[in-house]
């Protein structure tokens, strides 16, 4: 049972977040008699992790919640070598010293979701780098690798995938490591279950034969599924790129941009799969969302539980008055930093050396008219507006004083056109 008293595997299955198990009732019965430990595992393939990695670490975290023991593991020994599970080519190698420094700031972003200080199940993080990087040629052919048939290698997934095109021998022993860790966590840290995505499921079920073979037994092996999206395209992308976690890379903005843009469709199975919100608090999103979708209430608090999971809860408060800045068209009130974030997509013009500038010829620098006239003409119409304030004077001049933050004006055209003009001496 969970703190709310909720049956864990039960919850899950709820959400929809259990694709496969290797043995749902022998796992079930297992989670009930005591104190489970899980693992999961994140390969240094990039300087930081992406949306597409958060569902099996909020799994970490539920069944920490739930009082079980919750590892994370970062491959900085497998990060070195490439998993072809999921990939239609040969993935090229990154160096020693960027899957090093890779692996550290994943190790970083990892600690925020799990709870190190917990009283009775404190959460662990371990590089497989650790016990991978000493092993021995001979010892990993001798101990390891004999436990192996080439045919139930050939057979997986993974590999039969790639033999049209070929795959190196490189990538064809992924399998037998991170096999070797689910073996090495069983021993020294009696890990009884691996979860991952889908496409782990033949790397878990390999680890689990490799734990029975060496000796050891009653582990499991549990997979989530795919996020679809129900317009086909696939999720975790925005026009942008991936949605990372790096703030630095996608901004708090941006990632609260994302969550609040989904779709009718997907919102419930969203917040299903992504918030902690219990199975009451849904279902009343969801009569909302049948109510009166146009207030998209649902969208709003899948946002809200998301941004405040991933970067806090004062980032959350700072994403909000952005996006309420944007809407309103009233960017005076918004700190600096706050500007920059809310029109960083927007086209941007330095202006160099002015004290002051005429409106016509600020929208013409901009390009946020084609040409003078129709500048003249947007202004009088009451299409513009300067730093959320609507201008109808063609003639209007845009001093050095109302720069906001001393060095920034905002243009408006219409209702959503933004221009952010950036001053320097
Ligand atoms: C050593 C390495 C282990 C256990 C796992 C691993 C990593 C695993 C992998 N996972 C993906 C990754 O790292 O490649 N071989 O990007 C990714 N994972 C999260 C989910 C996933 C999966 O981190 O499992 O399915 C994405 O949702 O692709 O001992």
């Amino acid at each position: 049972m969970t703190a709310a008293g909720v049956d864990l595997l039960e919850d899950l299955e709820y959400r929809g977040l259990i694709y496969q198990v290797t043995d749902r009732e022998g796992l079930d019965k297992k989670l009930k008699e005591g104190r489970v430990t899980l693992y999961s595992g994140y390969d240094p393939t990039a300087d930081s992790l992406h949306i597409g990695h958060l569902l099996p670490i909020l799994i970490l975290r539920r069944f920490q919640e739930a009082g079980h023991n919750a590892i994370a593991l970062v491959g900085g020994g497998t990060g070195l070598i490439g998993d072809p599970s999921g990939r239609s080519s040969e993935r090229t190698l990154n160096t020693a010293d960027t899957v090093a420094m890779w692996t550290e700031s994943l190790k970083r972003q990892l600690t925020r979701f799990l709870d190190f200080e917990r009283k009775d199940n404190p959460a662990k993080l371990v590089s497989n780098y650790d016990w991978l990087a000493p092993l021995d040629m001979i010892t990993f052919l001798r101990d390891i690798g004999k436990n192996f048939t080439v045919n139930y290698m050939l057979a997986k997934d993974s590999v039969d995938s790639r033999l049209a095109n070929g795959i190196s021998f490189t990538e064809f022993s992924y399998m037998i490591l991170q096999s070797y860790d689910f073996y090495k966590l069983h021993v020294d840290h009696g890990v009884t279950l691996q979860v991952g995505g889908s496409d782990q499921w033949g790397n878990i079920t390999a680890g689990l034969d490799l734990i029975g073979k060496m000796g050891g037994g009653g582990a499991f092996g549990l997979t989530l599924p795919l996020v679809t999206k129900s317009d086909g395209k696939k999720f975790g992308k925005s026009e942008s790129g991936a949605v990372w976690l790096d703030r630095s890379k996608t901004s708090v903005y941006q990632f609260y941009q994302f969550w609040i843009n989904t779709d009718d469709n997907d919102v419930i199975k969203f917040l299903k799969y992504f918030t902690f919100l219990t199975r009451d608090q849904i279902e009343a999103l969801e009569e909302e969302l049948k109510q009166a979708p146009e207030k998209r209430i649902a969208q709003r608090e899948l946002a809200r539980e998301v941004t405040r999971l991933v970067h806090g809860e004062d980032a959350l408060v700072s994403a909000e008055n952005i996006t309420q800045a944007l809407f309103s068209g009233d960017v005076t009130q918004l700190k600096e930093e706050e500007l920059v974030e809310a029109l960083q997509d927007m086209p941007t013009t330095v202006l160099s050396g002015r004290t002051e500038i005429g409106l016509i010829d600020l929208l013409v620098e901009t390009k946020a008219a084609p040409s003078r006239r129709q500048a003249k003409q947007d202004i009088e119409s009451g299409a513009v507006h300067v730093n959320g304030v609507k201008t109808t004077a063609a003639d209007a001049v845009i001093t050095a004083g109302e720069r906001l933050h001393g060095k920034f004006i905002v243009l408006r055209r219409g209702k959503k056109n933004y221009f952010l003009v950036r001053c320097e001496p």
